[in-house]
């Protein structure tokens, strides 16, 4: 009796140590943007109906992450439309969930909105302004 009751503690401790090894490889496996990378970061959060943009740091030209959240209860998509881009998410975003998207972006003001139904009329727009570093308007950023 006793040793299976030591048993089955060993088995379970075996069982843990594989859950934290494999819980640890998944988290290296997906590794995060924190905002800290090279490229830019935009944050985007889209609720009924309204598109909210959040970048720690002006947008210069170059590969942008943005890493669109649906935060409200309907379908949600993001566009970006400028110069020679035009890109989407490839699905909708269901509420509560998150994907990434990355554009190369040159100086220049990109329109980004989402595409679902009227959204864009109801307020899912905004503009980007990428700014070369130093230049006469650095005031670079969103809005
Ligand atoms: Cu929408």
């Amino acid at each position: 009796m006793k040793t299976v009751k030591r048993r089955t503690a060993r088995m379970a401790a075996a069982a843990l140590f594989g859950t934290v090894l494999l819980t640890g490889l998944l988290s290296l496996s997906c590794k995060e943007y924190t905002g800290k990378e090279k490229e830019n970061f935009v944050r985007v959060k889209l609720s009924e109906y309204d598109m909210e943009l959040l970048n720690e740091k002006p947008v210069g030209p170059g590969l942008t992450v943005f890493e669109v959240t649906n935060e409200g209860e309907k379908e949600h998509n993001f566009v970006i439309e400028g110069l020679d881009v035009m890109q989407r998410l490839e699905e909708n975003l269901r509420p509560g969930e998150t994907r990434t998207i990355s554009v190369e972006l040159k100086p220049s003001g990109y329109n980004v909105y989402c595409p679902v139904d009227n959204h864009r009329n109801m307020g899912m727009a905004s503009v980007i302004r990428i700014v070369e570093p130093g230049g006469k308007d650095d005031e670079s950023g969103l809005y």
